[in-house]
């Protein structure tokens, strides 16, 4: 008879989820030890590291991820890297060990008490199931409800003593079940938005995550042919869903109400595609939008349509309805689009100091044109936007809820699941020291990508919105004298610190070639996001 230990990995490897990424404890044991050969375990050392780079490969490899974490204190860890992958809709199937089940209401240690309650609301759903019996079901439940749109982490909790357990013979009918959502726009509703459409005199396009989340770039970008349109990034961009040098390409919008209400004045027609209405950040009180500008929005997210304080909303699948309207809009309506101008020069540095533009610059121009950018370096987007030429989906992740720890590991996690492309991590001293450890997990397995670490010895982002909340000098914004190339080191991964665009351009070559993972740590002047 098969425990149900076995049934679950059978189940795990008809989902293709045989690489975990984990941090074990006792209670995880029995589940780990043994693990059948085709299975592969990544080790984070920290689990914020662990669900960050489950988080890059699901993002990266459009599919899910499974994580394996140490009961609660190792939940407790991951969660604040959830407060991203929420956001993001990574469909992250999170399992934690338990202690045995007839000893958890005494609260023995490494108990997870209330164990489901723990990840909420971080997650889109989570459970610990009722009886030995019921884990592979439970976990099948996970993996669909992970998967199906809009998609997001879920939680399961298994006692340890469960894995020995009988399997009932009807857990062979999860092997083979598949869910599929299926929501395409009725007829009537795709000619009403064309419709719509055709009648606005200048609509404009804002783009979102989930358009590169299903690699629907393209259809973003026939659509914005097709109606001569400018497009927009939504703000608080996590991923890129347009070419940045397209002729329709405008730029990323900015995260104020008011600074978007105005710029978007003039548009009759505000078409929102696979983002929240929107993520704001900054409070930049205003109108929402001005008199005359009408907005619509496509989501894969019910939420997102629900919570959205204006506008009319659809819950769809992206892809088919970019597809289907480009096919209904009337075409030539409207005079082709005035590109923006090349990408400007960058800015230079200071005396010892390289300007965040010139560094982006240099490596634009040195690396692979298909390079993929896992940035979390908070006050220089500005300046990576500035500098960008990203073409191809994928090619673009920051932490969709700026939780800090993402940078590192994620990058680590996108370089597994893409291994043909260059994986270049952009990350700012103050951010690096939360994921600090992915570099250990990178030297360990070999996983070459190419880290940056942009050292402007403050906490720049935060400097920033001091002025902007008027808020005076606060305590603990700067963090001098770190040597990213000692820590790096000490975790196996090589590195080095440049201070002129003829170094890093020799660095930045030297690290391609490398076949292992390169630190190089450049020191850079303060700018404003
Ligand atoms: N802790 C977490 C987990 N997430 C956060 N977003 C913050 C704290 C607050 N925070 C936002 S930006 C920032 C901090 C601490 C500074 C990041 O500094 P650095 O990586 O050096 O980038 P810089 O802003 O200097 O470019």
């Amino acid at each position: 008879m098969a425990s149900v230990r076995d049934v679950t990995f059978e189940l795990l490897r008809a989902h293709g989820l045989t690489t975990i990424f984990g941090n074990p404890g006792s209670n995880e044991l029995p589940f780990l030890a043994g693990l059948p050969d085709d299975f592969r375990y990544l080790l984070g050392l920290h689990e914020g590291v662990v669900l960050a780079m489950a988080d890059g490969y699901a993002q990266a490899r459009r599919g899910p991820a499974l994580v394996n974490l140490h009961a609660a204190a190792g939940t407790g860890n991951a969660m604040g890297q959830l407060t991203n992958s929420v956001y993001s809709h990574s469909p992250l199937v999170v399992t934690a060990g338990q202690q045995v089940r007839s000893t958890v209401g005494q609260e023995v240690m490494l108990a997870n008490v209330d164990a489901a309650a723990l990840p909420r609301p971080l997650v889109k759903w989570s459970s610990e199931p009722a009886s030995a019996e019921d884990v592979p079901r439970t976990i099948s439940q996970a993996i669909h409800t992970a998967t199906l749109a809009p998609q997001g982490p879920v939680y399961v909790s298994v006692p340890y003593d469960d894995w020995r357990a009988e399997s009932s013979v009807e857990a062979r009918h999860l092997l083979s079940r598949t869910t599929v959502t299926a929501a395409a726009l009725t007829t009537p509703q795709l000619t009403e938005l064309a419709a719509m459409l055709d009648r606005a005199e200048r609509p404009v396009l804002i783009l979102g995550p989930d358009v590169d989340a299903v690699a629907a770039n393209d259809h973003a970008v026939a659509l914005a042919e097709a109606l001569a349109a400018p497009a927009w990034i939504a703000p608080s961009a996590s991923r890129c869903p347009f070419p940045t040098r397209h002729p329709a390409f405008r730029g990323v919008l900015p995260a104020g109400v008011k600074a978007i209400s105005d710029l978007l004045a003039g548009h009759d027609l505000v078409l929102v595609v696979g983002a929240p209405v929107f993520r704001y950040h900054q409070y930049d009180p205003g109108r929402y939008l001005s008199e005359g500008t009408r907005l619509v929005h496509l989501t894969v997210d019910p939420g997102e349509a629900a919570r959205a304080p204006m506008g009319d909303a659809i819950v769809c699948d992206l892809a088919d309805t970019l597809a289907r309207l480009t096919a209904a809009v009337t075409l030539g309506r409207r005079a082709a689009l005035v590109p923006l101008p090349p990408i400007p020069a960058p800015r230079s540095g200071s005396a010892s100091r390289l300007h965040p533009e010139e560094v982006f610059a240099v490596l634009r121009d040195t690396a692979p044109a298909d390079t993929v950018w896992v940035t979390e370096s908070t006050s220089t987007t500005g300046a990576f936007w500035a500098q960008a030429d990203l073409r191809e989906p994928g090619s673009y992740y920051f932490p969709a809820s700026g939780g800090l720890g993402f940078g590192l590991p994620a990058a680590v996690g996108v370089q597994l699941a893409d291994p043909d492309r260059q994986v270049v991590a952009l990350v700012g001293d103050g951010s690096a020291n939360y994921g600090i450890t992915a570099l250990w997990t990178a030297a360990r397995y070999r996983i070459p990508v190419i880290f940056v670490i942009l050292r402007n010895g403050t906490y720049g982002a935060l400097r920033w919105f001091a002025q902007v909340l008027a808020a005076g000098e606060a305590p603990g914004l700067d963090i001098p004298d770190i040597d990213f190339t000692a820590l790096a080191a000490g975790y196996g991964v090589t590195g080095v610190t440049v201070a002129s665009r003829t170094a890093l351009v020799e660095a930045v070559t030297d690290a391609l070639a490398a076949g292992e993972p390169r630190l190089i740590q450049v020191d850079t002047d303060l700018t404003t996001p």
